[in-house]
């Protein structure tokens, strides 16, 4: 049954995307550029974003998950040098248990397949503390990768507001031929339109090519749909899905949602046929470019795994292509496991002994290496990865050279210690494309997956907090004159791995605003923490940037971290959605220039001048910023909504919610 068929008037013959919004719209018209409000069925949250989710939970004094489904998950920071990760799983668990949460142990699988796996419905909405959360665009789902804070209030049960995207049809023609998987699709579409390429879309897949992809190879496809800047990626609930929900032993949640003859704002087609072995090179994961243009450059570590290639086909491919021989010894090849259950059956598959008999090293199940938890290369040499980003020192290696990349290329790698086409290495080696032979059923195990306590017993739970986990920090209500001096000036695509890192180092302290404040921007400038705390309670500071600011991960950290440390406003030609978003709520102005040239009048040090800020913001978007050093004034805009602006006014987003009319009533109709 389609949706069309179940009362929702304008879904007949709409895109899936669309039949989506308009079953889940609470307020808004579905309208490019609009904000529109939709009911949030599922969340999920991972450790690195949820601590912050959990504390923001306790700060709305919520009493209990109103969402059908929310799951925390422990996949991020798994390494435990000292005890802050071992502090901060217990904390989650205790919090899942408090507020009726799902618990995912540390361990048993990385967010996004084992939510497909165990919770993914066609037809439901999901949103995630997590960009890649996108992914689940894969089952037909409207799956959306947002701000902790957007996921806390959605537990709380509010709405998601956000600006309707355009739907970006993108039609699928033909077959992949052999060596080529669906990582290259993707890679494709980031060759093609860039890192910017996706900005206010959502990139609907469609068309004959679909009946070739699996349900996990659409997954690799929505997955890095956040590379591309888009609001998420949707396929249609079809057969493949349901063959994936029968792995699974879940066919009963499945419901068809296809679109017939639909109407897309853009419309755009990929000949699956022509596609060939692709490679996003350092730094980016726009820089694509062919695998044989780069052929033959040396490479020091091979890692298979994330949430970009989590699928049994992705391991169990690399596992035969090296099946009997051994990876290079200047190589160091190794494997995370995507899930517990899918390490189970590589493993009765006979896969495992295949990957360790080639020199593989075996990591714990989770992202690791993906968001430099572990596996940092040597610098200044070349890591393949499976991954889905490679921004500057996201490894944990300053002077990183990751490349992106399929499983067949990287085990290609893995074999050789070059870059190598795998066509070309299988000429070499006279090997035939594996073809193979994957379980019908998967391996089900959720001895891991803690269901929700029971309300009664769920309202005796304490909230565990060892002494790393701070209080989230109060932020002032934004001042009516900003006098501040521009403390960075940046280029295009600052991701948010170069405001906030990731890392071994820093990843422990996501759950301590003012610890994680000392590693804020320090990959662009080392003592940018020590410079903004000197003048954090006199003028505070500004950022000027360029196009696609803080693109990237959903971390709300990358704007509370400078908050703390004094910025006001961030002055950029273009922002990235999730990045906006979490600045407006934490109480950070984000302006943008009118005129993109103007951004080159500025130099860092100048003094910039924002006056009467609590005059101008409400109903009125255009604002005006004076440069007293060079006595010039440039013309910019805000996109922030009435609600955003009040929010922004108030120091962020927490202190309203905390005050909302009906937050007692909510804790009394659970
Ligand atoms: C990422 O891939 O960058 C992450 C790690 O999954 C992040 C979340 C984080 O910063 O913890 C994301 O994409 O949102």
């Amino acid at each position: 049954m389609r949706f069309g068929d179940r009362g929702y008037p304008n879904c007949v013959n709409a895109s899936v995307a669309k039949q989506l919004i308009e079953s889940h719209l609470v307020s808004g018209e579905m309208k490019p550029g609009e904000e529109i409000a939709i009911r949030v069925d599922q969340t999920l949250t991972q450790d690195a974003t949820g601590t912050l989710v959990m504390q923001e939970l306790e700060a709305l004094d919520l009493d209990r998950a109103k969402t059908e489904v929310s799951v925390q998950y422990v996949d991020h920071n798994l390494l435990q040098a000292d005890e802050k990760n071992a502090e901060d799983h217990a904390f989650l668990r205790s919090a899942c248990r408090r507020y009726g949460l799902w618990f995912s142990k540390a361990g048993n699988g990385v967010s996004h397949p084992t939510h497909m796996k165990h919770f993914g419905k066609p037809g439901k909405t999901l949103i995630g503390s997590d960009s890649h959360t996108c992914a689940g665009g894969s089952l037909g789902m409207l799956a959306i990768g947002v701000g902790g804070l957007e996921v806390a209030s959605g537990i709380a049960g509010e709405p998601l507001y956000l600006r309707m995207p355009e739907i970006w049809g993108m039609r699928l023609e033909g077959e992949l031929p052999p060596w080529v998987s669906a990582k290259d699709v993707i890679l494709e579409m980031l060759r093609r339109h860039g890192v910017k390429g996706g900005l206010q879309r959502i990139i609907e897949y469609h068309g004959p090519g679909l009946a070739h992809l699996t349900a996990m190879d659409r997954h690799v496809i929505a997955n890095m749909g956040a590379e591309l800047g888009a609001t998420t990626s949707v396929f249609p609930a079809d057969d493949a899905v349901r063959v994936f929900l029968r792995e699974q032993d879940r066919e009963d949640d499945f419901t068809e949602l296809v679109a017939e003859d639909a109407d897309y704002d853009i419309s755009d087609e990929i000949d699956l046929a022509s596609l060939e072995p692709l490679i996003a090179k350092p730094s980016s994961p726009g820089n694509v470019v062919p695998v044989r243009e780069v052929a033959g450059t040396p490479v020091s570590q091979v890692v298979i795994g994330s949430s970009a290639n989590p699928g049994l086909r992705d391991f169990a491919m690399a596992a035969a292509m090296v099946s009997g021989r051994q990876s290079s010894d200047a190589v160091s090849f190794d494997v995370n496991p995507s899930s517990r259950e899918i390490f189970a059956d590589l493993t009765k598959m006979g896969a495992t002994l295949d990957l360790i008999s080639a020199g593989a090293r075996l990591h714990q199940t989770g992202c690791m290496g993906c968001i430099g938890m572990g596996q940092a290369p040597a610098s200044g040499t070349n890591s393949l990865r499976t991954f889905p980003r490679n921004f500057p020192g996201r490894s944990g290696t300053k002077e990183d050279s990751v490349w992106l990349c399929s499983p067949e290329t990287a085990a290609s790698a893995a074999l050789t210690g070059e870059i190598t086409d795998p066509r070309d290495l299988a000429d070499k080696l006279e090997l035939e494309y594996p073809s193979l032979d994957l379980p019908e059923r998967a391996t089900i195990n959720l001895d891991m997956l803690v269901a929700p306590l029971e309300p009664d017993e769920a309202q005796r739970e304490e909230l565990v907090k060892g002494p790393n986990i701070s209080a989230l920090p109060d932020f002032p209500p934004l001042p009516d004159r900003i006098e501040a001096p521009v403390l960075l000036k940046l280029g295009d695509d600052i991701s948010t791995d170069e405001i906030s890192p990731a890392g071994a180092r820093a990843l422990p302290f996501r759950s301590n605003i003012p610890k994680l404040s000392d590693f804020t921007f320090t990959q662009v400038r080392e003592n940018y923490p020590q410079q903004a705390a000197e003048i954090k309670d006199t003028t505070g500071h500004i950022v000027v940037a360029g196009d696609n600011y803080g693109q990237g991960s959903s971390r709300e950290h990358a704007a509370i971290t400078p908050r703390y440390l004094g910025l006001h406003a961030v002055v950029a030609k273009s922002f990235a959605r999730i990045h906006w978003q979490n600045l407006a709520n934490f109480g950070v102005l984000a302006l943008e220039f009118d005129e993109p040239g103007d951004y080159d009048r500025i130099d860092e040090g100048d003094t910039l001048v924002l006056d009467r800020l609590r005059d101008l913001l409400p109903g009125d978007r255009h604002a005006q910023i004076h440069n007293a050093t060079k006595d010039e004034t440039y013309e910019l805009h805000h996109r922030l909504s009435e609600r955003q602006v009040e929010a922004v006014l108030a120091g962020g987003r927490i202190p309203l919610l905390a005050r909302r009319p009906d937050a007692d009533q909510e804790k009394v109709d659970v």
